[in-house]
This record gives C-alpha cells, structure tokens and sequence, in this order.
C-alpha cells in the first residue's frame, strides 16, 4: 500500500507541484503562533517552472482578475490537498509570516545563496516554496542530510556581478535600490527576463524559469 507521503506527493504532482521534504516539530515547537497543534510539517513547492500552465488554465476560467493569483491559485489546490490528508494548509504571505526558508533549510539541507535565495543543488536558484501541509501526528520524513552547496565551489561569483546597481551584495539586500532600478527608465531587462543576478547563476539552468514567468514575479515583486 502506498504511503501517505507518497500519496500526498502524487496528489501534487497533478497541478505541477512537489514535496520539498519535511520534519517533525521539537517539542513545544507547536506553540508558535501559526502552528497551534501541529507535530510535523511537509513543504510544497516547484522545481523549475512546472506549475505554470496548470496555473495559467487555472487563471483563465476566473470569471475576473484576482488580485495575487498565483498565492490563491497555491492556497486553493494545496488547501484541497490538505482537506482529502486531514492536514492544515498554509502559505508563505499568510501572517504572520512563518518562517518558511529555516523549514526549507531544515527539510532539505540547503544553504542561502549570496543572493539570498537557497541554492539548490539540483535545481540551482529555480525553485520556490508554494506552502505547507501541517499535520497532527508525526511524519516518517527521513531527517535531510546537508545538500552540497554549489556555491562553496563558484569563485568567480557572477551572480554579484551582474545588477548595475549592485542590489546584492555581502551586506545584504538593497531593496529600494533595486525596486528603484527595476521601476526606472533602465529597468527594461528586468522587467521582462528577471533579476540579472539570479540569471548570471550558472547552476541549475535546466531548471530557469522561463521569460514570461520571471516577468510575472517581478511585475508581482515590485508592483509593476
Ligand atoms: C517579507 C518577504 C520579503 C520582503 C522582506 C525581506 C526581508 N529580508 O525581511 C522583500 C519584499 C524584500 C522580499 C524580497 C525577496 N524575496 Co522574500 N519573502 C518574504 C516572506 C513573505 C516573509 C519573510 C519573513 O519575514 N519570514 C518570517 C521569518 C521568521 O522567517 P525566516 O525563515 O527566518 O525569514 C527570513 C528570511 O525569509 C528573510 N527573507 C525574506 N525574503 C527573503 C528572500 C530571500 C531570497 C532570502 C534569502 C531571505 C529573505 O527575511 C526573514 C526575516 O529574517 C517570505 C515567505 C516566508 N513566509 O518566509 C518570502 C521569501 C523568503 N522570499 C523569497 C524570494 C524568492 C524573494 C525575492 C528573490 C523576490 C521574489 N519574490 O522573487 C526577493 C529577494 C530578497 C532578498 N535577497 O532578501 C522566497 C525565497 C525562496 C527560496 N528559494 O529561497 C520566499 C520563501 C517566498 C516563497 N514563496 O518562496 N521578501
């Protein structure tokens, strides 16, 4: 008989969407805000752009535009998901944020890229995390070994290279910088193919995202 893990997976599978592995809260863990009750937590996400034509269908038989689509296209086929396993669904925009990157860092051993973003070691930095499923009970998850961090390897670091206003950098993030640049005269490539850095990435290239899609967050990341 199939395990609930992986009957949740191929539940998933349907609308493009993985598991992205999964552990069980320490003890009293659960009584952060946001997790009342909940034992273990399995993460869901998408390697590549693989959710996108389930959820452009999906777009296109709204009667009207939604407001952040994709967040409700994620909470809809993920809450659904949630429903038939008797587990709780939540998302990285509900609030209070819950921390969804020390989950994914504690999941699947990955490490923060200099861009911030995990870096994967398959999928390099194209990858997302689309929400959760919370359960009641413990989950058999076999705890994640540490994944081999490209980045350790990469010295000429492009992806620190590429952003004419240099947004990334080893002291962080420069938001208004590079929402300053992305919304400006000069912000053209951004808009339409992503973030420069991201792309100047040489891991995971099999997995970018597609133009269309990159134009899609950024339109989203900067209010566009
Ligand atoms: C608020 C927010 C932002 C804000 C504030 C960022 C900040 N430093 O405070 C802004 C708008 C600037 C932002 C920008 C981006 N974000 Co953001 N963001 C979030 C959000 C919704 C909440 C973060 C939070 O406060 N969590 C609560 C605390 C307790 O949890 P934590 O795990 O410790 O969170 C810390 C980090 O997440 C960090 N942080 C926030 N955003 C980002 C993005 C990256 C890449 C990194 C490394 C860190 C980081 O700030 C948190 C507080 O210290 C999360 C989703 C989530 N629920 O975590 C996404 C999330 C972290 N962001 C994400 C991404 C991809 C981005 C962007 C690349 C833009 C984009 N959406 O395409 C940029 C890059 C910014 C950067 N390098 O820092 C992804 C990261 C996925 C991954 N593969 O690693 C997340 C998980 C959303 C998702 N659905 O996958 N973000």
């Amino acid at each position: 008989m199939r395990g609930r893990i992986e009957s949740i997976a191929a539940a998933l599978a349907r609308d493009g969407l993985i598991l992205r592995g999964g552990f069980n809260f320490a003890d009293g863990e659960e009584a952060t805000p946001g997790l009342s009750g909940a034992k273990s937590v399995l993460l869901v996400g998408q390697a590549g752009a693989a959710p996108w034509p389930h959820f452009l269908r999906w777009r296109e038989r709204q009667a009207q535009a939604i407001a952040n689509p994709l967040d409700t296209w994620s909470r809809e086929v993920i809450g659904a998901v949630a429903q038939d396993f008797g587990a709780r669904a939540v998302s990285p925009s509900d609030k209070p944020y819950l921390p969804f990157q020390q989950w994914a860092m504690r999941a699947e051993g990955l490490k923060p890229s200099p861009l911030g973003i995990l870096m994967h070691p398959l999928y390099g930095l194209w990858h997302a995390y689309r929400g959760a499923l919370l359960f009641e009970d413990e989950i058999s998850a076999r705890p994640a070994e540490v994944a081999i961090h490209l980045c350790d390897a990469c010295v000429e670091k492009p992806c620190l290279k590429s952003c004419p206003v240099e947004a990334y950098s080893t002291k962080g993030f420069a938001y208004q910088s590079c929402l300053g640049h992305v919304r400006g005269p000069n912000g053209e490539p951004c808009r339409t193919g992503g973030c420069l850095d991201r792309n100047a990435c040489p891991y995971g290239t099999a997995y970018r995202y597609p133009a269309e899609v990159q134009a899609f967050h950024m339109a989203a990341f900067a209010a566009l």
